[in-house]
């Protein structure tokens, strides 16, 4: 045991500390995980695009941090923190990206389309809004499962602009669906600051249709998880849809090929002010009392974590056209 004076060690954590502390390690895992992806695809090994989740991590590991077994989660194309969230093993979605036959989908799938039935991971969607109609159908599902299961939709503020949005949301609240819409709100959809395409308040969209509908910090993971945590029992009660938008900021450009000269000046400092690791750390010496020392042995775990993750990556196979997974994609013949 800590003396009244010292800090308690990792091992000597336990309830809301303990709990804090492995939201922020979960955080620095997204996060360490695009850096990889970005490091990775600078040097040719990630085909395609990549649209990355950095600054806006709190989001998916607060809300899935609520879930359990039963749950769905259908994420989109700035999806690696929603796989993550989920459940999805950081080594089979970076084999994924570098397209190895270990990845989560045989190396298939690539950045933007991971699925992971095993972790309830329906789908990442690169078409926008695909995330919203698949998670309502899935909770359509759900409730006629009738085992108390409920699906959630990561989405960005822009993609409320997109007739999916509007027509799901409407057929969610006629049938009450067990359905958490959660909308990500990082100021921009690709190039394009959402003030310029979006009339009035988002918040009043998913509101005019009686969802109960909560705007919350999304750089503080601990509101993002409260408002999760409400939202969530309530649909898993028949209380019907619910609704949350995140405020966060991409501290990245939309995809690898942008630069982000479009942003205010002083918008990203501003932001990066109040980067979700960073709120964390403070929080979690402020409210739980736990010392830097000890955040500073999670950074490292997870950095030597990274290490083995990525030089694994790199070695491991690619597909070959005589493995199952080439002969599903393979056209029939018959
Ligand atoms: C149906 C459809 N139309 C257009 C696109 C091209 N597109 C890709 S991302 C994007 C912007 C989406 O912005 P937002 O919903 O705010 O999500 P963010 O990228 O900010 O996370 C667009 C228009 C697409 N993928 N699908």
């Amino acid at each position: 045991m800590a003396r009244a004076s010292e800090a308690p060690a990792a091992s000597e954590l336990s309830g809301p500390a303990q709990h804090g502390l492995e939201l922020y390690r979960r955080m620095l895992v997204v996060r360490r995980f695009e850096e990889a992806v970005q490091a990775l695809f600078q040097r040719g090994e990630v085909h395609g695009t990549t649209h990355l989740y950095i600054g806006e991590e709190a989001g998916a590991i607060g809300v899935c941090d609520v879930l359990d077994e039963r749950d769905k989660v259908a994420g989109t194309y700035r999806g690696h923190g929603h796989s993550l969230g989920a459940g999805v093993d950081p080594q089979a979605l970076l084999d994924e990206m570098l397209g190895r036959e270990t990845g989560v989908c045989g190396g298939r799938a690539g950045s933007m389309n991971v699925i992971d039935q095993a972790h309830g991971l329906i789908g990442s969607f690169g078409i926008i809004g695909g995330s919203i109609s698949a998670a309502t159908g899935a909770a359509l599902a759900l409730q006629r499962q009738g085992r108390g299961g409920v699906a959630v939709a990561f989405f960005g503020e822009g993609t409320t602009n997109h007739g999916y949005f509007h027509e799901c949301l409407n057929f969610a609240a006629v049938l009450r669906l067990p359905v958490v819409f959660v909308c990500e709100n990082n100021r921009y959809g690709e190039f394009t600051p959402f003030e310029d395409v979006t009339a009035g308040d988002i918040a009043a969209r998913p509101q005019a249709l009686g969802l109960p509908t909560e705007t919350v910090d999304g750089m503080d993971v601990w509101a993002v998880r409260e408002a999760a945590a409400a939202a969530v029992a309530r649909a898993r009660d028949g209380e019907g849809p619910q609704f949350i938008q995140s405020m966060t900021y991409r501290f990245v450009g939309h995809s690898r090929s942008d630069p982000a000269k479009y942003r205010k000046p002083g918008e990203l400092e501003e932001w990066k002010a109040r980067d979700p690791l960073k709120v964390a750390r403070e929080r979690l010496a402020e409210a739980f009392g736990v010392s830097g020392d000890v955040v500073d042995g999670v950074d490292a775990a997870v950095a030597e974590q990274f290490e083995r993750i990525v030089a694994q990556s790199l070695a491991a196979p690619y597909p070959t056209p005589e493995r199952d997974g080439a002969r599903e994609f393979a056209p029939s013949t018959s």
